[in-house]
């Protein structure tokens, strides 16, 4: 068990078949922190809206270890994504509570170091995604989605693992528009607006981690195509998790080793 200051995961998608619980289950048994935050899509709300509830035993069995996290010791907190923004309509609420896991719109993280970083889902903050207000549009896009998520599911074989038709859309999208870029800049901007050190995101399904003009950026990325994690080490040092898709009892080691050369930023 690799056993971490804080871990941040996003976009586990929990309810929808593009979502990779094996891999997250095998990952949530090998990784523990003091601290675990889950930046927000959690659970995808809008799929059972249109496409009736879906919950299988292996999602069931993330829900269970997470809570079982909790239940020995580690910090749970939530916060609500666009998929799962029913939870938003609580946090009005006197401390709202899931069992033992806290659930915030958004909240601030404390590095070892003494830097402040603002941890949010990012989609609020979108000013593309803002445009999901509009009630026929935010159907349309969620429509686009599923028949996204099932063309990707059906030509996953035709991919090399951790492949994937979405995935290969994504990158497109980044070439065409360096969306991404733009996303963290904005995200960046915001943070540095607020008065924090950076930002620990998710929402792209894109993950990143980077040091700009003395600021953190860091992406979680997500459990349907990347199957990545952002961790703060013991000694402070952040690392983006990649565990090598293919040996799954190897994860650890991998993680270890992709992270040295992959996503280490000097505390
Ligand atoms: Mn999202």
């Amino acid at each position: 068990m690799r056993a971490f200051r804080a871990l941040f995961l996003s976009d586990l998608h929990l309810g929808t078949r593009a979502c990779q619980a094996e891999r997250l289950l095998a990952f949530l048994k090998t990784h523990n922190a003091d601290r675990i935050y889950l930046v927000g899509d959690l659970i995808d709300l809008w799929r059972f809206r249109s496409a009736g509830l879906w919950f299988p035993q292996q999602h069931v069995n993330v829900v269970r270890t997470l809570l079982g996290k909790a239940k020995h010791g580690s910090e749970l907190i939530y916060i609500p994504g666009n998929h799962d923004d029913l939870l938003r309509e609580f946090l009005d609420l006197q401390e709202p509570r899931l069992g033992r896991i806290q659930l915030l719109s958004e909240t601030a993280h404390d590095c070892l170091d003494g830097r402040r970083l603002w941890v949010t889902h990012g989609d609020q903050h979108h000013h593309y995604l803002k445009l999901l207000q509009n009630r026929p549009l935010h159907w349309l896009l969620d429509k686009g989605y599923g028949l996204l998520t099932l063309a990707s599911l059906a030509t996953r074989p035709l991919y090399a693992e951790g492949e994937s038709l979405s995935r290969n859309l994504r990158s497109r999208l980044k070439r065409v528009g360096s969306y991404y870029e733009r996303f963290a800049d904005d995200m960046l901007e915001r943070a540095a607006a607020a008065g924090y050190d950076g930002v620990v995101c998710g929402h792209i399904h894109h993950p990143e981690l980077r040091e700009q003009a003395g600021r953190l950026y860091l992406n979680c990325g997500d459990w349907v195509d990347n199957c990545t994690a952002v961790a703060e080490t013991r000694d402070g040092r952040f690392q983006l998790l990649r565990p090598e898709l293919s040996a799954l009892q190897d994860w650890p080691n991998c993680a270890a080793a992709l992270a040295e050369d992959d996503g280490r930023v000097a505390a």
